[in-house]
């Protein structure tokens, strides 16, 4: 193949996208409870080794395309769109006065704000820092991030205390440390519940969100479990205002199952936010889109949410990879990730309705006859033939995934 100039690139990737086909439309993405957060449209493929591949994008860039493309919210960090400088200032309220214009110009809701509180400098420390200064500016900036998300008509409010942890042994003391983080939860909750009334709104949603590693090397609050239980530590004034918001990867990259780590944040009724992505196990926070690595896993993901009428957001928490262009981000990147997960849930639905994995399961819980319930070897011997049932759901969630449920065959 001759090289191809760069004129002719983009009519390429755009001419091989279309047909790629089996896109939805902008008004069947939109029937999904889809946010797009700024800061993975705005990810300029810059990292601790890696230069930026990308221009940046100003969120009424972002915002147009998400419109454009039918992912019907948006999310963003406080700082992703103020300057530092110019957070709890007049500019401010000009920045979110601007913010709401385009959303409302690009039929675009603001569903869940969040407070970058590990980036600046004064996070070094992290947000539950020793110093008495850090911790009341931390605070004061969980508590006006809870008031932009009531102006821009927000539900939730993501907690990623990213830093709240140690480089070095010894030097933090962590129930000190956890005491201190509750503390400013706390005032983001007081907070809320006075800026709900005043805007005669519900109080948000507050969520946080784990990751077993980065950007400190020990994190104390490094899964949802563990979150689980700081929530019902006692530490909380408002435990009944928290939940979480899990990341399918971050679980993954500790080695957990997603799909065990959200039951069990099913089970304390805490699942109130999803951040949806892909990776690899025991590797770095790559943030890979959906699908993209564990097709099979979240179509049981998925399945699980189906099944416990799980209604919150999905929130597109990847990073395009920085070998893709700026259109690209918004050509490819955006709407396959979209397109994916709804031909998931989709497939969700298929396995839920599939009469083999019904019966299969259906058999599995009748389990076999047994007539003395104290002999171990009569049970055993009663569900020996039914538990090579387990393979064979196996085998039909493959084929459902594949297609071979509806008759797609290879000849060989
Ligand atoms: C950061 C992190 C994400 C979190 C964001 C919310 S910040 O990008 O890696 O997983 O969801 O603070
Ligand atoms: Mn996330
Ligand atoms: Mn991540």
């Amino acid at each position: 193949m001759n090289p191809i100039p760069v004129n002719e690139q983009k009519p390429l990737v755009d001419r091989l996208t279309t047909a790629c086909g089996g896109t939805y439309t902008p008004a069947q993405r939109r029937k999904f409870f889809i946010s797009g957060p700024q800061w993975a449209a705005a990810y300029e493929g810059q990292a601790l080794f890696h230069a930026p591949t990308r221009k940046p994008v100003a969120f009424e860039e972002v915002i147009r395309h998400y419109g454009e493309i039918g992912i019907a919210h948006w999310t963003t960090h406080d700082t992703d769109v103020i300057p530092t400088d110019s957070l709890m200032t007049d500019e401010q309220e000009k920045i979110v006065g601007r913010i709401g214009n385009s959303l409302r110009d690009n039929g675009v809701a603001c569903s869940m704000v969040t407070t970058e509180t590990f980036f600046h400098a004064v996070f070094a420390g992290g947000p539950a820092a020793e110093s008495p200064a850090v911790r009341e500016y931390a605070a004061s900036r969980l508590s006006n991030t809870v008031g932009i998300g009531h102006q821009l008509g927000a539900s939730y409010a993501v907690y990623w205390p990213g830093s709240l942890g140690y480089q070095i042994q010894g030097a933090v003391e962590e129930t000190q440390t956890l005491r201190w983080y509750a503390e400013g939860l706390n005032a983001a909750c007081e907070a809320d519940i006075r800026i709900a009334k005043e805007h005669n709104r519900p109080t948000l949603k507050h969520c946080m969100e784990a990751k077993p590693f980065e950007p400190q090397a020990e994190i104390l609050l490094p899964t949802s479990d563990a979150m689980l239980a700081f929530i019902g530590s006692g530490l909380l004034k408002h435990p009944e205002m928290v939940g979480l918001n899990p990341e399918y990867l971050h679980e993954l990259m500790w080695g957990a199952a997603p799909r065990a780590a959200l039951a069990r944040a099913l089970l304390a009724g805490k699942l109130w936010h999803f951040d949806i992505n892909d990776g690899y196990r025991l590797k770095h926070d790559v943030d890979i889109a959906i699908g993209l690595v564990n097709p099979l896993d979240w179509l049981n993901v998925l399945v699980l949410l189906r099944s416990h009428g799980y209604n919150g957001p999905f929130n597109l928490d990847y990073k395009p990879p920085r070998t893709t262009s700026n259109d690209g981000v918004f050509s490819v990147s955006f709407p396959t990730a979209v397109d994916r997960f709804i031909t998931l849930w989709e497939m969700a639905g298929e396995v839920l309705e599939d009469s083999i994995i019904r019966d299969a399961t259906n058999a599995l819980k009748a389990g076999g006859v047994v007539k003395n319930a104290k002999d171990v070897h009569e049970i055993t011997a009663a569900n020996k033939e039914l538990l090579t049932l387990h393979e064979l759901i196996g085998h039909r969630l493959f084929q459902i995934l594949v297609g071979a449920h509806k008759g797609r065959v290879y000849s060989v």
